[in-house]
């Protein structure tokens, strides 16, 4: 079984030694699991060789294309990827290699009965404190915005979807680290069906882990408040 057609968006920031990693890895998967495919690679501001490489490796991936924006964070780069897919699927995930691309085959059995078919990290390869911040996040959100306690892991970037279903819950207000919390809570408003499967989570090996720093966390904060509002608004 093959998905029609699918867009796989990966995000980049920085990522010159995993960016053709990643684009093999996307490339080999999409012709196993689909009839038609695009691989879009969000350069978000790179300061390094991330676009060079990527571009120069579009002569020999007809399917890849490489779309560069200013740096806007990581909400700001898979929303651009959501904007920019054509396809019938869209399938997010990260360009540092913490997950094996292979693993999506496993969720296309499950595309004729759900239209959002989410990873979770079986055990997360992360330190400590990413963990910890993780597991407040749940609290957090189940407290201020009513999150629903069964989603395993919201920020997971291992993620299918119909992007027909995915884009009747656009708009998105937010754009920083709580994206995904706001998407999987609209999702779960309108009535649809999460399936969640587990995925493995391997250390980041090259490049730098910067998903957690201050900056990210006071928007996130921010971002709660705004969140709360648009659901409020939407009672
Ligand atoms: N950190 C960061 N990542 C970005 C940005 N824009 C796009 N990305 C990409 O988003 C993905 C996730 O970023 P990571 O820094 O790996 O964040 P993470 O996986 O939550 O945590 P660590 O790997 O521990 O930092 C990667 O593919 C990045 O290249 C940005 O502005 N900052
Ligand atoms: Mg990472």
């Amino acid at each position: 079984m093959k998905l029609t057609s699918l867009s796989i968006i990966l995000p980049c920031y920085n990522e010159e030694e995993n960016v053709e990693k990643v684009i093999r890895a996307a490339d080999a998967v999409c012709q196993k699991v689909a009839e038609d495919y695009e691989i879009l690679i969000i350069n978000d501001g790179s300061k390094d060789r991330t676009e060079e490489i990527a571009s120069g490796l579009t002569g020999e991936f007809p399917k890849l294309v490489v779309i560069t924006q200013a740096n806007k964070g990581y909400g700001g780069a898979i929303k651009k990827g959501f904007e920019s897919a054509s396809k019938d699927w869209v399938f997010f995930t990260d360009s540092d290699l913490q997950f094996d691309l292979n693993e999506l085959e496993s969720f296309i059995p499950y595309s004729s009965e759900y239209n959002f078919i989410f990873g979770y990290r079986i055990k997360r390869a992360d330190k400590f404190h990413r963990i910890l911040i993780a597991k407040m996040l749940k609290v957090w959100n189940r407290i201020l915005l009513g999150f629903p306690l069964y989603i395993k892991d919201i920020d997971c970037a291992f993620k299918l979807m119909k992007r027909e279903d995915f884009l009747s819950i656009f708009p998105l207000v937010v754009d920083g680290g709580l994206i995904n919390t706001e998407f999987i809570l609209k999702i779960h408003r309108k009535g649809y069906k999460i399936k969640q499967i587990g995925v493995h989570h391997y250390p980041r090996v090259a490049g730098n882990p910067t998903g957690s720093n201050v900056g990210v966390i006071m928007k996130a904060v921010r971002e709660t408040f705004k969140l709360r509002k648009m659901l409020a608004s939407q009672k």
